[in-house]
């Protein structure tokens, strides 16, 4: 789907014209991979458009560049302030935020330590990112032959561009062999992540998800927010190393990120998960979510922040 333009970018410090923001082919990032970046959303609550977590979106973007020893000019607050500028800027009450913050122009190879560390931060209208009827009855997947980035290899616990080959590898496997979207295990066969979103299964009525750390998946925002959901309906949610089999074998299953939210799974490697309909935790937790993010549920208001 073609992104859909909005008036203004933030860049450095000011708001530019969506066609004005643009960088220099040699771009040091470009070639390397050297970003790091944040997805985050805005919704509309009955205050006004807000942005789901921005304070810890904005706080792991940090980290990811700490992991990278890029040095960020700007800090968490400005940021902050960045993001509800251009939110506000672009007149949406529900949008999709990309800040990112890229090695620019002026530099080559691969010492990036002299690069001047540049930031943006684009919002535009992004819809089910796994499609509606996968939001609906679930979505196919399929256990990648790519294995998920090792964090010997990687911090993988960085959201750093160039790590985001090996999803759109195992995203393009999936796509081209029909399937909605890829799962990555690790080197060692356990269950890691999606492409783009982290995995819970369901099992004999508690919820277990993979350790992120151990298997290189990344720290999701969304999935310490199904966690903490999930505690508050009432449900145990345990880390735990997972195998194929355990991902075939579940009686529910569902992604969850920022872009795709909480994604029932209907099946994996053709085999139906649970009866392949969208199981009732499944349904608690996403419903439960739509209703957080929207700034319905009252405990979780301070997970919103006003834009304007
Ligand atoms: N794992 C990966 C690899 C990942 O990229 C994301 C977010 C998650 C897990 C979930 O993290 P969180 O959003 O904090 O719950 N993926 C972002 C990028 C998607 C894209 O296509 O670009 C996102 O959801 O915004």
């Amino acid at each position: 789907m073609p992104i859909t333009p909005t008036s203004k970018i933030w860049m450095d410090g000011e708001l530019v014209d969506w066609e004005q923001a643009t960088v220099h082919v040699l771009t040091h990032s470009l070639h390397y991979g050297t970003a790091v970046f944040e997805g985050i959303r805005a919704y509309p609550t009955a205050q006004g458009p807000a942005v789901f977590r921005l304070r810890d979106h904005v706080g792991r973007l940090l980290k990811s560049a700490h992991l990278l020893a890029m040095e960020v000019p700007f800090g968490e607050d400005e940021l902050v302030e960045a993001v509800k500028a251009t939110v506000a800027a672009s007149g949406l009450d529900a949008c999709y935020i990309r800040p990112l913050a890229y090695l620019g122009y002026g530099e080559m190879g691969l010492n990036p330590l002299p690069c001047e560390v540049r930031v943006a931060v684009a919002v535009w209208p992004w819809g089910a990112y796994l499609g509606e009827e996968g939001m609906r009855s679930g979505i196919r997947l399929k256990v990648s032959s790519w294995a998920r980035l090792d964090p010997r290899t990687l911090p993988t616990a960085a959201k750093a561009t160039g790590m985001y080959i090996n999803s759109s590898l195992a995203k393009v496997e999936a796509v081209r062999a029909g399937y909605d979207e890829a799962i990555l295990c690790t080197t060692d066969g356990y269950l890691a992540e999606g492409t783009g979103e982290n995995l819970f299964v369901v099992r004999r009525g508690e919820i277990v998800t993979p350790p992120s750390s151990a298997v290189g998946a990344l720290d999701g925002i969304t999935a310490d927010t199904v966690r903490t959901i999930a505690g508050d309906l009432g449900y145990t949610v345990r880390e735990e190393l997972l195998r194929r089999s355990d991902l075939y074998l579940a009686d529910e299953a569902f992604l969850t990120g920022t872009a795709a939210e909480v994604v029932p799974i209907a099946s994996v490697d053709d085999r139906t998960i649970g009866s392949g309909e969208p199981g009732p935790i499944t349904r608690a937790i996403q419903d439960t979510y739509r209703a957080v993010v929207h700034g319905e549920v009252d405990r979780y208001k301070d997970w919103l922040e006003r834009v304007g």
